[in-house]
């Protein structure tokens, strides 16, 4: 059976975010901000589709995909860039390849226990984050 990531997750800890935020080019004043956050995931998971918000006092993000089909992503409130994202299953892992501008953009999901770990990748920054089950 498939990992399941369906619930509320609350953002723990949190590894060079501001070097992910860095290589996307996103503005000082916003890292300021955004580096203080502590996010909120809440994930729908209904076979192989996802519905994943990621939610906070500054701004929201939400994406919606089934695994093994391209989408257009529009990273709204991020950095805007246009991106041709898809997502795979690597065992329990979901791995998403974000296309574009960016080289060796994406992000891959994964959970341990009770917490739902999170690395994501632009150029050759990486961020890693831990989310607890709430
Ligand atoms: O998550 O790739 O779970 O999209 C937004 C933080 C988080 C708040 C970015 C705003 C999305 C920051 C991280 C403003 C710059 C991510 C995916 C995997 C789903």
């Amino acid at each position: 059976m498939p990992a399941n990531f369906s619930g509320i997750w609350n953002l723990t800890t949190s590894d060079n975010f501001e070097g992910y935020m860095l290589a996307l080019g996103i503005d000082f004043a916003t890292r300021k901000i955004a580096k203080m956050l502590k996010p909120q995931k809440t994930i729908e998971q209904d076979g192989d589709s996802f519905t994943i918000r990621t939610t906070s006092t500054f701004r929201n993000y939400l994406v919606q995909f089934k695994v093994g089909e391209e989408f257009e992503e529009d990273n709204k409130g991020l950095d805007g860039r246009k991106c041709k994202s898809v997502v795979s299953w690597d065992n329990d892992k979901l791995v998403c390849v974000q296309t574009g501008e960016k080289r060796n953009r994406g992000w891959t999901n994964w959970i341990e226990g009770d917490e739902l770990y999170l690395e994501i990748r632009c150029e050759d920054q990486v961020c890693n984050q831990v989310y607890k089950k709430a």
